[in-house]
């Protein structure tokens, strides 16, 4: 059947007398039809891949790529008037996640259905998601990003289960989105969900709700304000409703293939994603139990199902709760965690790596570490510094269990969907075999000295910063000049990531400006960032950034060289306009705190050159590229660590020995901010800086300040920096999350 002819089937009419709204409705079904049509049912072994976040971005696009039937539809459309883009607006974005580790969990779902293993996604089905980021006097307000309704991707399926907490029993739904592969079998995402929940305690311009009443409030957000005991208890509640539901699936699944359960480990593999899912250890150990196995054998068989994945080395991310919280929400665990905690004391006696801590606080990473089959790290660097320094303890015990996967990307998605000129370049130049095997991405090289092809690469950007500020200034009343230099950076906002260096190099280069120094090429800065509600300094951060934006803009003396922007509600949509648009992708972590990072490969598959210092996966971007093709800069984490080690750091000596630094900071509480910004904000920011800098941006002010002037003065040198972005764009099949997920089930799922 056509489109039209679901359209017609479904309203009666035909497209060229449908609204948007109708055509997106039937095409959501055509959709759905065509992927149930490549579901498989005849394997074996599962994977599980348990997340908290699935950071899936709209799907309609993505799905109708992975089909084979993107092109007929928007020819199809196009002959009917109609633009598949318009359709797309109709499209809302749920925010399932957070960041970097919902949006890795969703690219490896494409991944898993595209190299056809057999693996699905178990998780929440939150109502409202992360929150809207809105902006209000310069400051980040939140409110709820409603995305379910009558015409979404999620399906109602019969399968319900008990979910009991201490003291009362909820009854879960489940819902499947459909996971197309590209070009092979449809898997399953699948959301659970309980009836219960009162979408009314949410009111539309604000994220309170009353975080008591667990039945009504258990699915309304993602990660609700954690602030309070109130909300941290909450946590506890979604993340064992999400396991003990993965649990009973799992071991239902497996019996219906014919499991006795004593060989689950042949019919499951379950992938940790962080310690967010931890407690179904113990609880298939309950249920386990339940189903008739002694202690001894549940705990055998679980310890051979399940792999943990780390995704951070920031101490205060590792999650560890409280006893009296895990006692009051699912006191059924605590005994069975109490023995897996006797078991590690008895056989090794040491209370770092026991499993309750000194403080009554049972640490989900250990429970992970000792009773899993594997440990990875999402980057070579990360996991080395698991090994050597945070989990050194455990790597000592279980050498063998460490292993390294290195974080990747769809390519279908940041590459084939968001530039599709780029990506139909790349074939003409080299075939379509780069779209299955992204390695052959290499046999771009032979171009590097080919004007032509670099002349088009440099028009492919071009046209992109043309297509970004038509849609910013549709979509957000935002400005952009097309010929400035795009120095982009868009992730959370957290001090370890340092969007304030980026921050104080504008405030540098404003005051060079004011000064009479003129930049030879306009330069805008283009922030997207969203702060968690309860971190103060993230939104202190946020409101310089908005404030930079206003003084700027208002000073024709600076605007026309530099621009500050800072786009609002940051999320996979204008992920997908910004990045091909980028020059300059500014990756600025402190070295040794990101974890991977895999924004700066969707930038480097995109042709813009990393900014960057050697932390997580922009280690593995300079090896590949090579010290020419690659703006580094920065200490070396071997240095931060050992700086944090002897805790001398001193962020005043450092302001009071550069004045170039110490005018940016000080501009931060200067009479021009206060007429833009809150005095309270910016003080506050100030001396965050001045007296703590918990995250070293000082000691890389000078050379950050160099290597961007470096960058932008290499930019000018057109033919030079298309080379530079060639060779970019020809080593990024590395970062291919095909190639990542090759890797797991190599090493740990051994899927057929
Ligand atoms: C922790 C404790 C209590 C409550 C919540 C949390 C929490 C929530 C979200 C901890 C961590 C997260 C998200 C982490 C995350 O996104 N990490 C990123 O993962 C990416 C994929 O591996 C990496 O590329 C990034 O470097 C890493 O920061």
């Amino acid at each position: 059947m056509t489109v039209n002819e679901y359209v017609k089937k479904r309203f009666g009419r035909y497209m060229d007398q449908c609204t948007n709204e109708e055509i997106y409705t039937a095409l959501l079904e055509y959709v759905k039809d065509a992927a149930k049509a490549k579901e498989k049912h005849d394997e074996k072994k599962k994977l599980y891949y348990i997340s908290a976040e699935f950071l899936i971005g709209k799907l309609l696009s993505n799905n109708l790529i992975n089909l084979g039937l993107y092109d007929e539809v928007k020819k199809e459309l196009e002959a009917c008037g109609k633009s598949l883009a318009q359709i797309e607006d109709v499209e809302p974005e749920p925010s399932l996640g957070n960041g970097g580790l919902g949006r890795l969990a969703a690219c490896f779902l494409d991944s898993i259905a595209t190299l056809g293993l057999n693996g699905d996604g178990v998780g929440l089905n939150y109502h409202y998601g992360l929150f809207k980021q809105v902006f209000d006097n310069n400051l980040q307000k939140e409110t709820p990003n409603p995305w379910i309704n009558d015409t979404c991707w999620l399906n109602p399926t019969d399968k319900t289960y008990q979910v009991e907490f201490g003291g009362f029993t909820l009854t879960s739904r489940m819902y499947d989105i459909d996971v197309a592969g590209y070009e092979n079998r449809t898997n399953k995402l699948h959301l659970f969900d309980v009836e219960t929940v009162d979408d009314k305690m949410v009111g539309s311009d604000s994220i309170d709700f009353n975080k008591e009443d667990i039945a009504k409030n258990l699915t309304l957000f993602l990660y609700p304000d954690d602030s309070d005991d109130a909300g941290r208890l909450l946590r506890v509640y979604q993340q064992y409703f999400m396991v003990s539901n993965a649990a009973q699936l799992i071991l239902d699944e497996a019996e219906a293939k014919g499991s006795n359960l004593y060989d689950l480990y042949d019919y499951a593999v379950i992938q940790i994603n962080d310690t967010h899912p931890t407690m179904v250890i113990p609880e298939l150990i309950r249920l386990l139990q339940e189903r008739g196995m002694t202690m001894d054998d549940a705990i055998e068989v679980v310890s051979k199902t399940c792999a943990y994945t780390n995704h951070t080395i920031l101490a205060e991310a590792l999650e560890k709760w409280p006893i009296s919280f895990m006692k009051k929400a699912v006191p059924q665990l605590m005994p069975i965690i109490r023995e897996l905690d006797a078991r590690v004391n008895k056989k090794y006696n040491d209370p770092d790596v026991a499993i309750i801590n000194k403080d009554d606080c049972v640490c989900m990473a250990h429970i992970d570490i000792h009773y899993g089959i594997s440990v990875n790290g999402v980057a070579a660097l990360h996991t080395e510094i698991l090994k050597e320094s945070e989990l050194n303890k455990f790597y000592k015990l279980y050498p063998e269990k460490f292993n390294n996967k290195t974080n990747g990307i769809t390519f279908r998605r940041w590459l084939l969907y968001s530039n599709p000129e780029l990506a139909a370049f790349i074939e003409e130049l080299i075939g379509p075999g780069f779209k299955k095997d992204a390695m052959e991405l290499t046999k771009l090289e032979q171009f590097v000295n080919d004007d032509a092809v670099l002349e088009k690469l440099l028009s492919i950007k071009a046209a992109r910063k043309v297509i970004l500020k038509d849609y910013l200034k549709k979509t957000q009343n935002i400005n952009l000049d097309e010929n400035a230099i795009f120095d982009v950076q868009i992730k959370r906002l957290h001090e370890y990531k340092r969007q304030q260096l980026n921050a104080l190099y504008v405030i540098h280069k404003y005051l060079e400006i004011k000064a009479g120094k003129i930049p030879t090429q306009p330069i805008t800065v283009i922030f997207g960032a969203k702060a968690a509600p309860a971190y103060v300094i993230a939104k202190d951060i946020i409101h310089l950034i908005l404030c930079l934006q206003q003084l700027i803009a208002a000073d024709p003396q600076v605007s026309p060289y530099l621009k500050v922007v800072m786009v609002e509600n940051y999320n996979v949509t204008l992920a997908e306009k910004l990045i091909p648009a980028c020059d300059i992708s500014e990756q600025i972590s402190l070295a040794s705190k990101e974890a991977s990072g895999t924004g700066n490969m969707k930038f480097m598959l995109n042709g813009a050159l990393t900014l960057g210092t050697m932390d997580g996966a922009n280690v593995e971007i300079a090896q590949l590229v090579g010290d020419d093709n690659i703006f580094i800069f920065g200490e070396e984490s071997e240095t931060v660590i050992a700086r944090y080690e002897r805790a001398d750091y001193v962020s005043k000596d450092y302001y009071e020995k550069d004045a170039d630094l110490k005018a940016a900071v000080d501009f931060i509480i200067s009479e021009k901010m206060f007429e833009v910004g809150q005095k309270e904000n910016l003080e506050r920011l100030y001396n965050e800086l001045l007296n703590k800098d918990w995250f070293m941006t000082f000691p890389d002010y000078q050379d950050y300040i160099k290597t961007k002037e470096e960058a932008l003065a290499a930019y000018e040198d057109r033919k030079a920096w298309a080379k530079k972005m060639l060779v970019n764009i020809s080593k990024a099949g590395f970062f291919s999350s095909d190639r990542t997920i090759e890797q797991y089930n190599e090493d740990i799922w051994h899927l057929s």
